[in-house]
């Protein structure tokens, strides 16, 4: 539409934007379902969903049409108002979703952040924590967004370092450690445990079956909350509507945002039951934009779609696919695949796991993306040897072995197999 080719349009992000990231050379101009377009018309097949806020797909009819209508009759009315679509929201996702109460946020972060505010005022109010005493218990390699309170949260040095100083009354435990949850937990100061069900940013790690379950039961057993981190495992992703509904846990707090706009807009909510939601009183909380009556008519479309599409199912089946067909390549740079629903990774094998010198500080998989985004596919490295594979949720099972066939000749142009 600019006119400009892939090389001028990176050259002005280099020249007037911050460079707070390092993404693919690639410039995208449109998306359609799975697939995804470059500047020069080039077609991909997207292994990314914009870190799964797309799982209804790009540019998905449905929620289109909800966003362009609802743009043309209203868009913002604040909370100083109310809007003819927000109790109707409000309604549609608590009953869907089984819980009392929901407050309406914009991003991920802030939508923690709301977590993190509700779980220490509950502290004060129900629990009965001395004032400023609250702790709430993280998970080492978590990743909850990038506000002082997220990167107090973080193990991640390039998250953390050099923005101190940082939120006290955080503490932090291994992920999938039932015994160091308990041991955090006999401080009667701590209000909550904040985990996502699947670790995202940390690379696609999958707790032990039944981790959920215990941790829930520990965290009931010492009259703490807990808060699942949905917003990226949430709406369908893992092949449940909920990743938490795999061990059947029900969240006292329950964090979404990313897919409830279907990647639309920055759309995100805080569920929870009165005892807790209303612990918060008017004036105490809140955004300009968060219930916004466009955000309302965009989250009702992107839920439905799901449920419509059976997007979950789908995601469930074209998983266990994917990861048989990519296990099956068997090839001796994965170093394994892992993964639920349609959120994976693969691993690849590092220099000191080999004896030959294939990979070295996450280059060779940084240049496994490059041959991926040459021969169509779209996805990014993360903690520089794991590659995160998640398309959109509407993927069929041709597509998934277009993809496979792309993975595996990729990897073979990358690295010469020897013998
Ligand atoms: C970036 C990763 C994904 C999240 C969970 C809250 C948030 C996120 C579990 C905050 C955000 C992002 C943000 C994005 C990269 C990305 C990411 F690579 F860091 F790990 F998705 F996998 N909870 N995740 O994953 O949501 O405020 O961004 O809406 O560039 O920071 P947000």
């Amino acid at each position: 539409m600019s006119g400009l080719s892939s090389q001028q349009i990176i050259a002005l992000e280099e020249k007037y934007g911050a460079h707070n990231y390092h993404p693919l050379p690639v410039v995208l101009a449109k998306g359609k379902g799975v697939h995804v377009w470059d500047v020069e018309g080039k077609e991909y097949l997207d292994f990314l969903s914009s870190y799964s806020a797309v799982n209804q797909g790009h540019c998905h009819p449905q929620i289109v049409k909800a966003m362009q209508e609802q743009a043309e009759v209203l868009t913002l009315s604040s909370r100083a108002f109310h809007s003819n679509l927000l109790g109707v929201y409000m309604e549609y996702i608590t009953q869907l979703l089984g819980y009392d109460k929901v407050l309406p946020m914009n991003t991920g972060v802030e939508a923690c952040e709301t977590a993190f505010k509700l779980a220490r005022r509950w502290g004060y109010d129900v629990k009965g924590i001395e004032n400023n005493k609250a702790v709430i218990v993280v998970c080492e390699n978590n990743f909850w967004g990038r506000s002082i309170a997220a990167i107090s949260s973080s193990t991640d040095p390039s998250s953390y370092g050099g923005f101190g100083p940082y939120v006290p009354g955080i503490v932090k435990i291994p992920y999938n450690n039932i015994a160091a949850l308990e041991e955090a937990l006999q401080d009667k100061n701590v209000a909550a445990f904040m985990a996502e069900p699947i670790q995202g940013e940390a690379g696609v790690v999958v707790p032990e079956e039944g981790y959920l379950q215990k941790v829930k039961a520990l965290c009931t057993k010492h009259n703490v909350l807990f808060i699942a981190d949905e917003v990226q495992t949430g709406i369908a992703r893992t092949g449940k509507m909920m990743a938490c509904d795999h061990e059947n846990v029900k969240p006292d707090i329950l964090v979404l945002g990313k897919a409830l706009s279907g990647g639309t807009m920055p759309v995100s909510a805080v569920l929870s039951r009165d005892e807790i939601m209303l612990c918060i009183k008017p004036g105490e909380h809140g955004s300009t934009f968060g219930g916004n009556p466009l955000a309302c008519a965009v989250a009702i479309a992107s839920l439905q779609v799901v449920i419509d599409e059976k997007l979950a199912e789908n995601a469930s089946a074209m998983g266990e696919i994917f990861r048989t067909e990519l296990r099956n390549l068997n090839h001796p740079i994965i170093e394994l695949v892992r993964g639920k629903g349609l959120l994976n990774a693969m691993v690849i094998k590092t220099n000191e796991e080999t004896e030959h010198h294939w990979n070295t500080d996450g280059e060779l998989a940084w240049n496994l993306c490059l041959k991926m985004r040459d021969n169509g596919l779209l996805a990014k490295p993360t903690h520089g040897n794991i590659i995160r594979f998640a398309p959109p949720l509407v993927i069929n099972e041709a597509q998934i072995k277009q993809a496979v066939h792309i993975i595996k000749n990729s990897i073979n142009q990358v690295v010469a197999v020897p013998a």
